[in-house]
């Protein structure tokens, strides 16, 4: 037995910094945003939404970088503190055993998750429209691309990092063929990775702060209270769309259940570099490294479409705070 809420492995070099003295909050950001500038390579016009995982005792990823003539394309990078990144300056050019599912488009909104003995790569992909791309990698260099999960359209494409009751699962949100203006968290599973279906709905904008749409971020993490789901909300207001983040509880058996979720937004933009960019106002989790023992928590997301960020968090302050301030 163990008093660890996460169930997961320890990661000691998990990026960190302390929350800042007097801070009132449950989720801090890095003094030190953004963590990767619009620039980082030279044919990146902007580097966000993108998605991190441990790898070989450094850390590596799967980044948005949408270039100067502005295609949305996933490049992969390498870390070795998970703060200072080295991105490839080229796309990823999926291996796809079939020419009309490999054919590229445009690739965006990457998720990273470990899961069984490889990586496996979603993303929202131009397929006649805005789907859910499935791929994955050993060794973040050669990238293999399976059939898309559904028909378009849909985004935000999350899968669990285990099978669960022995179906590979994965979260979606159906959407429309441009910018959508509504949005729930539907809940599917497959038995190879290929078909999915039992499609389940899971949750619907009820707060404020997320009334237009939600859709999920990070791998949900394992824990002892439930699935600890990390997500978007999007408001509308006079001046367009604003991008907070929240989170949510789900059951571990039944991941379609919510149990709780946050009333109020986690964080919403406030500082310059997600108030101000290519889409003003954007502030998008794509992934969270995790320390199970320490309950240390470091969230990637991408500010204002344009640049990449971290914030953290403690795993036990999150569950507490989200069981405390709950509207489901
Ligand atoms: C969504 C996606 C995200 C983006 C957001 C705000 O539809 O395209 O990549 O961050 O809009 O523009």
């Amino acid at each position: 037995m163990t008093d660890q809420t996460i169930i997961g492995s320890a990661l000691p070099n998990i990026p960190w910094e302390e929350k800042p003295e007097g801070y009132k909050h449950t989720v801090w950001r890095y003094s030190k945003n953004p963590i990767i500038p619009r620039d980082l390579i030279p044919s990146a016009n902007s580097i966000f939404n993108s998605a991190v995982v441990p790898f070989e005792g450094e850390f590596a990823g799967v980044f948005r970088c949408d270039n100067r003539q502005r295609n949305q394309q996933l490049h992969s990078g390498r870390s070795k503190d998970g703060i200072n990144w080295e991105i490839d300056n080229e796309r990823i050019p999926f291996i796809s055993d079939d020419p009309e599912i490999g054919k590229f488009d445009y690739a965006y909104d990457p998720r990273v998750c470990w899961l069984e003995d490889r990586y496996y790569v979603t993303w929202c992909n131009g397929y006649h429209g805005p789907t859910i791309g499935v791929g994955y990698t050993y060794d973040f260099k050669k990238f293999y691309q399976l059939e898309n999960a559904f028909l378009p359209f849909n985004r935000n494409g999350v899968l669990f990092p285990r099978k669960i009751e022995g179906k590979y699962a994965m979260l979606s949100r159906p959407s429309d063929n441009g910018h959508t203006p509504f949005g729930d968290i539907f809940y599917s599973e497959s038995p190879d990775m290929c078909h999915w279906g039992k499609h389940r709905h899971v949750m619907s904008p009820v707060n404020k702060w997320e009334i237009t749409k939600i859709g999920a971020g990070p791998t949900p993490i394992e824990t002892t209270e439930g699935w600890l789901l990390i997500y978007h909300g999007v408001l509308t207001s006079c001046n367009g769309f604003q991008y907070s983040m929240g989170a949510a509880i789900l059951d571990i058996d039944k991941p379609s259940k919510v149990l709780c979720r946050t009333e109020p937004f986690l964080l919403s933009p406030w500082e310059l570099y997600e108030c101000v960019g290519d889409t003003p106002n954007v502030l998008f989790p794509c992934a969270a490294l995790f320390d199970a023992p320490t309950g240390r928590i470091a969230i990637y997301y991408g500010g204002a479409d344009t640049v990449t960020c971290l914030a953290f968090t403690r795993v036990d302050d999150l569950i507490e705070f989200i069981k405390s301030n709950s509207k489901v």
